[in-house]
C-alpha cells in the first residue's frame, strides 16, 4: 500500500497526540487517534494512562454519531481483547466507521493482526503501515518489552574528555552541567523505573527523581544492594516522592522489616560472588510490569549490563574536562579490537559545550 499524503497528515496528528503521553502510559505503549470525515478532524483522542481508556474511544466518545462513515487513523493496532479495558475493535465496529488506517500492528499476541482481522470482518476498509518506522520508534520500548519478556534497557553515562566516569576517589558530582542534567530528568521521565548500584547511593546519595520540569508521575527508584548495605536515612528512604525498591541477596529479616516500615520493597534475589544476576533481576522486574529501565550507574553497574549486552540503548554525555587517572567501563570481555562491540549513533546532541550521544546496538 502506497499511503497517500492525506494519509500521512492525519496519521502525523495522531502520531503528535500519541507523543504527548511518551512516558506517562506504562506499561501500556502511548497511542493517538484522529477521526476524520469530509477531510475534517472530528475528534481527537489518547490514551492517557495504563486502566484509562484506549485513544481510540476516548475519540470515539468525542465523535458520538458522527463516527459513523467516518476514518479512523490510530497509531497503533486497536486491541481485540479484554485487558483492563473492553476491546476497541468492538467499538469500531459499534461506530459503524468506514475506514480504518493503522500505522503499526501491536505485537502483543494477544492482540496482533487479530484486530485488523476482526475490523476486516464486519466489513471495514482497513490499511495498514502508514508511518509504520515513526510509530514503532515511538512505541520501541513497549515493543521490546513485549516481545522480549524484559523491560526495555536505556544505559545513561556521563563523563570526561578521557572517558572518565569519575575520579579515583568515586567523586562525579558534577561532570556534566546543568542543560545536559536537565536533559538527563528527561529521559528519566520516559523510564517506568531508574536503576543505580549501591556504590552510586553510598557515595552521592541521590534522589532519582524528576525535577527539572513539571512532570505527572515519578519513575520507581531501584538500587541494586546484593549485601543490603542501604542506610536507612538515605534519600531514596527518606524522600516519598517516589517509591523504591531495593534488590538484595542478603536475607536480613531486620533490616529488610526497617526498609518495608519506611515504604521501601525489597525484592530478594540470587547473586554469584556477590554480584545479583542481572537476568534474574530483570525477570523480576518485567514481572513487576517495568517496561522501561533506565540504568544510571555507576561504573561497576554499567559496566555489569554491558558486559551481559543487556541494553538497548546507550546515551553519553561529553563534558569539555580532562581527568586522568579515573574510574571508567571496566572489563567487559573485549580481548582483541575485532570483539569491540560495535554501536550505531543515531542522534548527536549538544549542551554548551557538553554533547550526548545516543547510539544503538548493532
Ligand atoms: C489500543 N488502543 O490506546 C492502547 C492499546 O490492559 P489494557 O486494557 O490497558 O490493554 C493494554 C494493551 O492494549 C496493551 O498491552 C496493548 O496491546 C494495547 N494498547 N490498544 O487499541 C490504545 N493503549
Ligand atoms: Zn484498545
Amino acid at each position: 500500500m502506497t499511503p497517500t499524503e492525506k494519509d500521512i497528515y492525519f496519521m502525523k496528528k495522531a502520531l503528535e497526540l500519541a507523543k504527548s503521553r511518551k512516558g506517562l502510559t506504562h506499561p501500556n505503549p502511548t497511542v493517538g487517534c484522529v477521526i476524520v470525515k469530509d477531510g475534517k478532524i472530528i475528534a481527537e483522542g489518547y490514551h492517557e494512562r495504563a486502566g484509562m481508556p484506549h485513544a481510540e474511544v476516548v475519540a470515539l466518545e468525542k465523535a458520538g454519531k458522527q463516527a459513523e462513515n467516518s476514518t479512523v487513523y490510530v497509531t497503533l493496532e486497536p486491541c481485540s481483547h479484554y485487558g483492563r479495558t473492553p476491546p476497541c475493535a468492538d467499538a469500531l465496529i459499534r461506530a459503524k466507521v468506514k475506514r480504518v488506517v493503522i500505522a503499526v500492528l501491536d505485537p502483543n499476541p494477544l492482540v496482533s493482526g487479530k484486530g485488523a482481522e476482526r475490523l476486516k470482518q464486519a466489513g471495514i476498509e482497513v490499511s495498514v503501515g502508514v508511518l509504520e518506522e515513526e510509530a514503532k520508534e515511538l512505541n520501541e520500548d513497549f515493543f521490546t518489552y513485549i516481545t522480549q519478556k524484559r523491560p526495555y534497557i536505556t544505559l545513561k553515562m556521563a563523563q570526561s574528555i578521557d572517558g572518565r566516569m569519575a575520579l579515583k576517589s568515586g567523586q562525579s558530582k558534577w561532570i556534566t552541567n546543568q542543560e545536559s542534567r536537565d536533559f538527563a530528568h528527561k529521559l528519566r521521565s520516559e523510564a517506568t523505573a531508574v536503576l543505580i548500584g549501591i556504590n552510586t547511593l553510598l557515595r552521592d546519595d541521590p534522589q532519582l527523581t524528576v525535577r527539572a520540569f513539571p512532570w505527572e508521575r515519578q519513575p520507581i527508584r531501584i538500587v541494586l544492594d546484593p549485601r543490603l548495605r542501604i542506610p536507612l536515612d538515605s534519600k531514596l528512604v527518606k524522600d516519598k516522592s517516589a517509591s523504591t525498591i531495593v534488590i538484595t541477596a542478603l536475607e536480613d529479616k531486620e533490616k529488610i522489616e526497617n526498609l518495608q516500615k519506611e515504604g521501601v520493597e525489597v525484592i530478594l534475589a540470587e547473586a554469584i560472588d556477590g554480584k545479583l544476576s542481572l537476568k534474574e533481576v530483570l525477570r523480576q522486574l518485567y514481572f513487576k510490569e517495568i517496561m522501561h529501565l533506565l540504568v544510571e550507574g555507576g561504573s561497576i553497574t554499567i559496566t555489569n549490563f554491558i558486559k551481559e549486552e543487556l541494553y538497548d540503548r546507550l546515551f553519553v554525555f561529553v563534558a569539555p574536562i580532562l581527568i586522568g587517572e579515573g574510574l571508567g567501563i571496566g572489563h567487559i570481555g573485549v580481548e582483541d579490537l575485532s570483539q569491540a562491540k560495535r554501536h550505531k549513533l543515531v542522534n548527536l546532541y549538544r549542551f554548551g559545550d557538553d554533547i550526548a550521544l545516543e547510539y544503538r546496538k548493532l
